[in-house]
């Protein structure tokens, strides 16, 4: 049975006019390697830790500035977004069309609240804490072309015509701000794309980026901004001391126009030093960690790398699934081609090379997870390759082969094909990361034994589950199995209202 809202009753929950309390018990372990009578011995010790968690029930008026609005994705989005809140319904030749959120975790899942009568209750999983409604969030952003946002999602080939017609009015009028282009990060595809460029040193186009977001706030009266990276792959930038290894030096190169500070970092720090939450869309290594220092000394929300779409999200379940059933994955070869703007800048080596980065480390806590089947250090073959073809356009190709060692000396070969408009995936994923992200910064925290009430780590693990290379603070494990990520995120909001984490056991009915 679906049900759409709930509400907790609990001696441990306390609803206010702005907040719900809640005081909860964290069941852990502590693990140790110890010496007993002579011997070591690794000594498992459950725990339970009290947290009071407290979370702001006021949804602010947000505004999203995505940078590359004007790409494939940035125009899906607003454009879905428009489609939902005006109810536009379009005609394709197979029926009639409405507007949804499907693929996005926020607006189209569900969580299981409990059983009633015997029967499993769901609800929507939105409905655990208040969040914005996609509906409300005012769009707007940078890009380096100056098209407006109705012909970029013409340009785009995703959307269909009966629709883009109708959404056009709505979004003729938008343009992204001038962006902040330098050749030298993305392929020199892009080149002729590149009309709207800020001009001047880094220094001055990060002071321009404060401008556009402090201007963008004021004229749309917006409460909360957060600014999110769907712009091209960058190439990685070098990590060097001196440049951008710590806080000071990162802000030193940028005064000295340091050529090795990349577009996409430029816009974090002018976040940063805003307080305004910023998530990398894209793999490149914009949070270098100069920037990472930055925002934990700011206390400033970054979340990334990447967003987690189609193959790498049936990587992180498909290979959690072979480990976690005690079969060996040997070789893991994903073949992508594509024909959209995404696929001709990664034609291009250095910028092939991010995705390559960010696609192929998946796998490496669920291979680790499993000493049986590998020894340390051991890992299956994985290949990852990308080819432009521009007659598919969005439509994305991804085609894997899944080789593995079965019982005895068995092989068991998976191999999986996978058509699907890349944009489609992305948009309904930015929205979640937006979405989440804001509400992340209402939640505050503390575990017995601390004084005071804090937010979560600067660095936002919590968003994990849409990507593909998560981002964590230094000395925090990378999960990338999926399923451990979506129930890290809704056991954390369910903790803030006083649930306990979901843990299937159904003992009612044992
Ligand atoms: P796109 O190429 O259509 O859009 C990127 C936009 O960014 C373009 O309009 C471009 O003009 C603009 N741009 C480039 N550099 C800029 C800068 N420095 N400042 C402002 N604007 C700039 O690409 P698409 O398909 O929208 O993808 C965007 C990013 O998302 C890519 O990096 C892609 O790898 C990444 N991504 C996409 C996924 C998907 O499923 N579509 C999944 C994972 C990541
Ligand atoms: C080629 O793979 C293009 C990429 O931008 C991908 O479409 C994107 O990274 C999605 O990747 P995945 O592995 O999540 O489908």
């Amino acid at each position: 049975m679906f049900i759409e809202s709930f509400k907790v009753e609990s001696p441990n929950v306390k609803y206010t006019e702005n907040e719900i309390h809640s005081v909860y018990d964290y069941e852990t372990t502590e693990v140790v390697h110890e010496n007993r009578n002579g011997t070591y011995q690794w000594v498992v010790k459950p725990k339970t830790v009290k947290y009071d968690f407290k979370t702001d029930t006021r949804v602010p008026k947000l505004g999203v500035m995505l940078v590359g609005w004007g790409g494939n994705n940035g125009s899906t989005l607003t454009a879905g977004v428009i489609a939902n809140k005006e109810g536009i319904s379009w005609a394709t030749k197979d029926k009639v069309q409405q507007a949804n959120y499907f693929g996005s975790l926020t607006q189209a899942s569900s969580i299981r609240v409990g059983s009633y009568n015997g029967e499993e209750i769901y609800a929507p999983f939105k409905s655990l804490l208040p969040m914005v409604n996609p509906d409300d969030v005012v769009f707007g952003g940078w890009d380096i072309s100056d098209m407006n946002l109705a012909d970029a999602m013409a340009r785009a080939r995703v959307l269909d015509i009966d629709l883009q017609k109708q959404l056009r009015p709505y979004m003729e009028h938008m343009v992204p701000l001038p962006g902040i282009y330098d050749p030298d990060f993305i392929a020199a595809n892009q080149g002729s794309r590149a009309n709207s460029v800020i001009k001047g040193t880094k220094k001055e186009q990060v002071d321009q980026i404060i401008k556009d977001m402090r201007e963008f706030k004021e004229k749309n009266k917006v409460d909360k901004l957060v600014v999110l990276w769907t712009a091209n792959t960058e190439r990685y930038s070098d990590v060097v001391v001196g440049l951008n290894d710590t806080m000071e030096n990162l802000l030193a190169s940028v005064e000295k126009n340091e050529s090795e500070i990349s577009p996409s970092t430029l816009y974090a720090i002018a976040c940063v030093l805003e307080g305004i939450p910023f998530i990398n869309g894209s793999p490149q290594n914009t949070f270098v960690p100069g920037l990472i220092e930055l925002a934990i000394t700011k206390n400033c929300l970054i979340g990334g790398d990447d967003f987690k779409s189609g193959q790498t999200k049936m990587k992180s379940v498909l290979v959690d699934f072979l480990v976690g059933a005690g079969i060996k994955p040997t070789s893991i070869v994903s073949y992508n081609h594509l024909g959209n703007n995404d696929g001709m800048n990664l034609s291009a080596p250095q910028t092939f090379r991010s995705k390559e980065i960010s696609k192929s480390n998946v796998v490496d806590d669920m291979v680790a997870s499993n000493g049986i089947l590998f020894e340390p250090g051991e890992h299956p073959d994985h290949v990852v390759v990308i080819k432009y073809v521009p007659y598919v356009g969005d439509s994305k190709r991804a085609m894997d082969e899944y080789t593995s060692e079965i019982f005895m000396g068995g092989k068991n070969t998976i191999v999986m094909h996978n058509t699907c408009e890349d944009s489609l995936l992305a948009a309904p994923i930015i929205l979640d990361l937006v979405l989440l992200a804001e509400l992340s910064t209402r939640i505050q925290f503390k575990a017995e034994g601390e004084g005071k009430f804090h937010s979560f780590h600067p660095v936002a693990t919590i968003l994990s589950y849409l990507t593909k290379a998560p981002l964590v603070p230094p000395g925090t494990p990378v999960v990338n199995a999926l399923s451990k990520q979506r129930a890290m995120l809704e056991n954390i909001l369910r903790a803030c209202v006083g649930l306990a984490p979901e843990n299937n056991m159904i003992l009612e009915y044992k």
